[in-house]
């Protein structure tokens, strides 16, 4: 009806009343506010520090490989769900790095699978004493009724590789055991 100018003291009253509210706030929290500011700096100054560590560990190289290999090389690691190829060529390296760790004897880690009939009281037997054996080597063992007649049972190792092949290799031929497997892998102390 009126404009606000006509009235400065009312424009006054309406600037006044917020400010003094936030001062009174700023005044109350101050501690506080600093206490964020000065964590949101250290925080920053952190994470700069750790992706310029990151950045400098990464190297970029070239590769050159034929047309067709590289096609072929392309379906494998979209069939293996990799979304680039760097991904995919670091666990090459990787996988390459962790068939060195066993050939040269380093401590290495694996899971031991067998299934077999459990009716064979004999072979259940023979099982547990091959694995008292080696209850230095072994940290684990499952096991699962896979039905009324068979078993699984998956064995955790960690040891030398002399020592678990030889353990596999007695657990696997033992007559009754319908299949063994064997998956190798890493302690991964010394794979980045
Ligand atoms: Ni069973």
């Amino acid at each position: 009806m009126y404009p606000l100018h006509n009235y400065p003291e009312i424009t006054v009253f309406a600037l006044a009343v917020p400010k003094k509210c936030c001062l009174r706030a700023y005044r109350k929290y101050e501690k506080f506010i600093d206490i964020i500011t000065v964590s949101v700096i250290i925080l920053k100054i952190v994470a700069s520090i750790i992706m310029r560590n990151t950045m400098s560990s990464l190297v970029r190289f070239g590769v050159s490989l034929e047309k067709e290999l590289l096609q072929r090389f392309d379906e494998c690691i979209k069939e293996k769900k990799y979304t680039n190829r760097s991904e995919a060529i670091r666990d090459l390296i990787r996988d390459d790095l962790v068939k060195k760790e066993w050939q040269e004897g380093k401590e290495v880690t694996g899971s031991i699978t067998l299934v077999y009939n459990h009716h064979k009281r004999e072979l259940t037997n023979f099982l547990i004493d091959i694995q008292h054996d080696y209850h230095d080597i072994i940290l684990s063992t499952q096991h699962i009724h896979l039905d009324h007649d068979n078993c699984l049972e998956i064995i955790v190792v960690k040891g030398k590789p002399k020592a678990i092949d030889e353990l596999y290799g007695k657990l696997k031929s033992a007559k009754g055991v319908k299949h063994g497997g064997f998956a190798m892998t890493t302690t991964g102390k010394e794979i980045l």
